[in-house]
């Protein structure tokens, strides 16, 4: 059985020649069309991205399993090997030509992170983390910052358009009111693979994300703890089921105690 180093160096080539359909698709014509909501859309570059990844990981390790947005999505966790995939995290930034879209892979084994790939082949950042061995930008290693108050926090924060969701729009508001009078500054770059990301990397501090689904996060939180930072349920409780994507990541424990009180 190959390791878990072997299973990331595979891994690594599909996501980077899958990346080259991502920024072909950036520059082309789309087949757009909406899923959950009106707001929620895929292409087909989203698809294709997705069925070329599968298919070549599925090609080395036939036994691997998927949980994947657009295809595979029903399918629940076991110990057994399983990628978790959003083949374009980022899809409405995809669609407008807003650059930030990115594959996000990350593998579970028994349960438990160990690889994750974050790749935007639009603005040539790949972000890639192995659990215990650190996590890089493009090869380089990246660190989150030390910042323990929340006044001096930039936040990434998601501000999806709840279309006719009007109690999450009402909640929506209520967090950026708070984070506008108690932060730095708030940041929504649409993708909350990158978003996390640039926590590990230390361009942000703190990120807050509620109705997301596993294959948004899953990649980002492996590569913030790598990083040096924490991941949380809403609750402050440390975030142990990857199937949850309601989360808080910090920079430091410390700035998590301050937001978890600010938001109580
Ligand atoms: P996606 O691009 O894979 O859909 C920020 O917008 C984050 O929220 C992204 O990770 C995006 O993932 C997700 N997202 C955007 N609009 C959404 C919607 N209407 N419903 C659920 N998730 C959404
Ligand atoms: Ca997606």
């Amino acid at each position: 059985m190959a390791d878990v180093n072997q299973y990331y160096k595979d891994a690594l080539n599909i996501v980077l020649e899958a990346g080259k359909i991502l920024k072909l698709g950036f520059n082309s014509p789309k087949e757009i069309t909406t899923k959950t909501n009106i707001q929620d859309f895929v292409t087909q570059y989203d698809k294709l991205v997705e069925k070329t990844i599968i298919e070549a990981i599925l090609k080395l390790y036939p036994n691997h399993k998927f949980i994947a947005e657009e295809s595979a999505a029903q399918n629940t966790l076991t110990t057994e090997p399983t990628w978790i995939l959003d083949p374009i995290d980022g899809t409405t930034n995809f669609i407008q030509g807003f650059p930030f879209c990115c594959i996000s892979l990350a593998l579970a084994i028994d349960k438990d992170l160990k690889i994750g790939i974050v790749y935007n082949p639009v603005l040539d950042q790949l972000f890639t983390g192995q659990k215990g061995k650190g996590a890089f930008l493009n090869s380089k290693q990246i660190h989150v910052n030390d910042t323990e108050v929340i006044f001096s926090a930039m936040i990434g924060f998601d501000l999806i358009c709840f279309a006719n969701n009007e109690p999450a729009l009402q909640i929506l508001l209520k967090k950026c009111e708070l984070f506008i009078r108690n932060c730095r500054g708030i940041r929504s770059l649409g993708s909350a693979a990158l978003q996390l990301c640039y926590l590990a990397m230390g361009a942000v501090d703190i990120c807050v994300f509620k109705h997301l689904k596993c294959w948004d996060v899953a990649a980002g939180n492996l590569i913030i703890q790598e990083a040096g930072g924490i991941i949380l349920d809403l609750e402050g409780r440390p975030y142990n089921n990857i199937m949850d994507a309601d989360i808080i990541a910090t920079c430091t424990r410390k700035l998590a105690d301050e937001l978890l009180k600010i938001t109580k």
